[in-house]
C-alpha cells in the first residue's frame, strides 16, 4: 500500500490537496483537503445587508456572480421582497451565461488536457482530422488547411521550448487514448474556445457593467436600465440585438463544437463511464423561474434528491435539513465539534490543528481540511451538472430526456453510465445545450417586455431600512455551475449579525463527517486505476470532473500572504 499526494491540484480554482492510498493498480481510499483559509463570512458581519452581495460575490472569480445572486436572494428572503419579472430575466441571463461560459472553460481549458495529449497533435494528418471533424459536425472551421495551420502553431510553440499554457502536462502518459487526429481537433477547439468565452461573456458587461463580478444587483431587483427609446440605457433595441447575437454564437459553438467533441472524446474513453461513481446521492435546489422563488414547481432546473442512484424516486428538498460538520475540518464549534449545525446557526471559527510544516501526509484520522462537511438529513450529496441532469431526467423533463437519450444512443450506453467521471463531463455539455436554449427564450422575453413598455426592474418598497423588522433571517439558493449554492443571513438592527455560505464545492470537496461518511471527491476516487504511481493522471481526471473550486468551498486568505504548497500550511491566527 502506498500513499500518493497531489498538491497542488492545478487547473482548478483555489488550493486543493488530494491524498490517495493505492493498492496494486487501483486507488483504495482518498482524502480531499482544502488548504487555504479565507474568511468572507466573517467579513460580512456588521455590514449593511443591502451591500452583502458586493462582498459575497468576491468569494470567487470563476463562478463569478453566483454569490451575488445567492446573497441578494438571501436578503430579499429575510425582508420579504419579491422582484419584477424583468429583474428575474436579467438575473437568469447573467447566471445562465455564467453557467455556459463556465462549462466551456472547464471542458476545454481546465479538463481537456487530462484526456488530450497536445504533443500527439503534432503527429496528426490534418486531412484526416478534417474528415473526422466533418463527420461529426457542420462547424465551418474544418478544412485540412485550417488544421495544418493549427498544427504549425503548436509546432512553433513546442520548438520554442516554451510550451506556455501546455507546459507541465503528463504528455506521453499511457492513459492517453486518443488518436493523433482527434488530439489535433481538440487542440484547435481549445484555441477557438478561448476566443468564444471572451466574446460570449460580454453579456455580463451589457447587463452588469463588467465581468467578472457584475455590478447591477439591488435588493428588490436590478439596476440595469431598460428603455426602448433611450440609446443610453443598458437595455435598448441595439443591446438586445447584441445579446441575441452573443447567445446565437454560443449556441452554435455548443451544438457544433462542444457537444460533438464531448461525444467523440467520450467514445475513446468508454471505460471512464465505469469509474468515478462516487456517493450515488444527488441533490439540486433547482433554479431559474420568472416568478417567485417560492414557487419551486416553476423552476426550469427542477429541485430534488436522488438517493442510492435510484432514478425511480425523486425526493423533495427541505433546506432546513442542511447541516455542516467540522469534525474533520480546521474549525471549532462552541457546542463541540461533534455537532452538525444548520447554516442559520452556523459558525466560522478557524483553528488549524494539522501537522507543522514540513510534513509528508496530513493527519487524515483527525482534522485535515479547511472545507467543512455539508450533509443533507445526515447524508453526503453530490451536487452539480450531473445531479441536475439526473434530477431533471427523473422528473421527466422532455428536453433533458431528449438530449440525454440522444447522446447515450450515439455512445451505445445505458442511462446508468452517467453515474461516473465521464457522466459528469457529458452532463455539463448537455446542460449547456439546455441553457443556451433558455437564454434565447429569456432574451426574447426581455425584448417583448420592452416593446410593450414593461420596463420595471426594481421593487423599492423595502429599500428604506426603517421599514425592516428589528430582526429577521433569510436564505438564498442558486444552482451555480458547480451545483447547489446556499447563503444564510441573519439581520438585526439593520446590520448583518451572522452570514453563512454552503457552496457547491463544499458539498463535493468536503472531508469525512462524524460518521466517517466520505465527501463526493473522496468517494468517487475509490477504484480509480493508476497506470503509473509517479504520474497519477487518472486521479486528476476524476477530481477535475467535478470542476473543483476551492476558493468557493472555503471562502475563507492566509493572513501572511505566503505562497501555497506543502511548506506553507501555517496555522492561521
Ligand atoms: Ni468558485 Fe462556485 C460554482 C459557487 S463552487 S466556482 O459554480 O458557488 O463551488
Ligand atoms: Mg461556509
Amino acid at each position: 500500500m502506498a500513499r500518493i499526494v497531489i498538491d497542488p491540484v492545478t487547473r482548478i480554482e483555489g488550493h486543493l490537496r488530494i491524498e490517495v492510498e493505492v493498492e496494486g493498480k487501483h486507488v483504495v481510499d482518498a482524502w480531499s483537503s482544502g488548504t487555504m483559509f479565507r474568511g468572507i463570512e466573517k467579513i460580512l458581519r456588521g455590514r449593511d445587508p443591502r451591500e452583502a452581495w458586493i462582498w459575497a460575490q468576491r468569494i470567487c472569480g470563476v463562478c463569478t456572480t453566483v454569490h451575488a445572486l445567492a446573497s441578494v436572494r438571501a436578503v430579499e428572503d429575510a425582508l420579504g421582497v419579491e422582484i419584477p419579472e424583468n429583474a428575474a430575466l436579467v438575473r437568469n441571463i447573467i447566471a445562465g451565461s455564467q453557467n455556459v461560459h463556465d462549462h466551456i472553460v472547464h471542458f476545454y481549458h481546465l479538463h481537456a488536457l487530462d484526456w488530450v495529449d497536445v504533443t500527439l497533435a503534432l503527429k496528426a494528418d490534418p486531412a484526416k482530422t478534417s474528415s473526422i471533424a466533418q463527420s461529426i459536425s457542420n462547424w465551418p472551421k474544418s478544412s485540412a488547411t485550417y488544421f495544418a495551420e493549427v498544427q504549425n502553431r503548436v509546432k512553433t510553440l513546442v520548438n520554442s521550448g516554451q510550451l506556455s499554457l501546455f507546459s507541465s502536462g503528463d504528455w506521453g502518459h499511457p492513459a492517453y487514448q486518443l488518436p493523433p487526429e482527434v488530439n489535433l481537433l481538440a487542440v484547435a477547439h481549445y484555441i477557438e474556445a478561448l476566443d468564444l468565452q471572451r466574446e460570449f461573456i460580454r453579456i455580463h458587461a451589457v447587463l452588469g457593467g463588467k465581468n467578472p463580478h457584475p455590478q447591477t444587483y439591488l435588493v428588490g431587483g436590478m439596476a440595469t436600465g431598460m428603455d426602448g427609446n433611450e440609446p443610453g440605457a443598458a437595455l435598448n433595441p441595439v443591446t438586445i440585438t447584441l445579446l441575441s447575437q452573443l447567445v446565437q454564437n454560443a449556441k452554435k459553438f455548443v451544438e457544433q463544437v462542444y457537444l460533438p467533441d464531448v461525444v467523440a472524446i467520450a467514445g475513446f474513453y468508454k471505460e471512464w463511464f465505469n469509474y468515478g461513481q462516487g456517493i450515488g446521492n444527488y441533490m439540486a435546489y433547482g433554479d431559474y423561474t420568472l416568478g417567485s422563488l417560492k414557487d419551486t414547481a416553476s423552476f426550469e432546473f427542477p429541485r430534488g434528491i436522488i438517493l442510492d442512484r435510484n432514478l425511480a424516486v425523486l425526493h423533495p428538498v427541505d433546506p432546513g435539513l442542511v447541516t455542516e460538520s467540522v469534525v474533520h475540518s480546521w474549525y471549532t464549534y462552541a457546542e463541540g465539534d461533534q455537532v452538525a449545525k444548520h447554516p442559520s446557526q452556523g459558525e466560522t471559527s478557524p483553528k488549524y490543528t494539522g501537522p507543522a510544516p514540513p510534513f509528508q501526509f496530513l493527519h487524515t484520522d483527525e482534522k485535515y481540511s479547511w472545507v467543512k462537511s455539508p450533509r443533507y438529513d445526515g447524508k453526503p450529496m453530490e451536487v452539480g451538472p450531473l445531479a441536475r441532469t439526473l434530477i431533471a431526467y427523473a422528473k421527466g423533463s422532455e428536453p433533458v430526456k431528449k438530449i440525454v437519450d440522444g447522446a447515450l444512443a450515439k455512445l451505445n450506453l445505458p442511462l446508468t453510465a452517467l453515474f461516473s467521471t465521464m457522466g459528469r463531463i457529458a452532463a455539463r455539455a448537455l446542460e449547456s445545450q439546455i441553457m443556451v436554449d433558455n437564454l434565447e427564450t429569456w432574451v426574447a422575453k426581455l425584448d417583448d417586455n420592452m416593446a410593450h413598455g414593461n420596463v420595471k426592474m426594481h421593487n423599492g418598497e423595502m429599500w428604506n431600512p426603517d421599514s425592516w423588522p428589528k430582526s429577521c433571517q433569510g436564505f438564498g439558493l442558486h444552482e451555480a455551475p458547480r451545483g447547489s449554492l446556499g447563503h444564510w443571513v441573519e439581520i438585526e438592527n439593520k446590520k448583518i449579525v451572522n452570514y453563512q455560505a454552503v457552496v457547491p464545492s463544499t458539498w463535493n470537496a468536503g472531508p469525512r463527517d462524524a460518521k466517517g461518511q466520505r465527501g463526493a471527491y473522496e468517494a468517487s476516487l475509490q477504484g480509480t486505476p493508476i497506470a503509473d504511481p509517479t504520474r497519477p493522471l487518472e486521479v486528476l481526471r476524476t477530481v477535475h470532473s467535478f470542476d473543483p473550486c476551492l476558493a468557493c468551498a472555503v471562502h475563507v486568505v492566509n493572513a501572511e500572504g505566503v505562497p501555497y504548497g506543502n511548506d506553507v500550511m501555517v496555522p492561521v491566527a
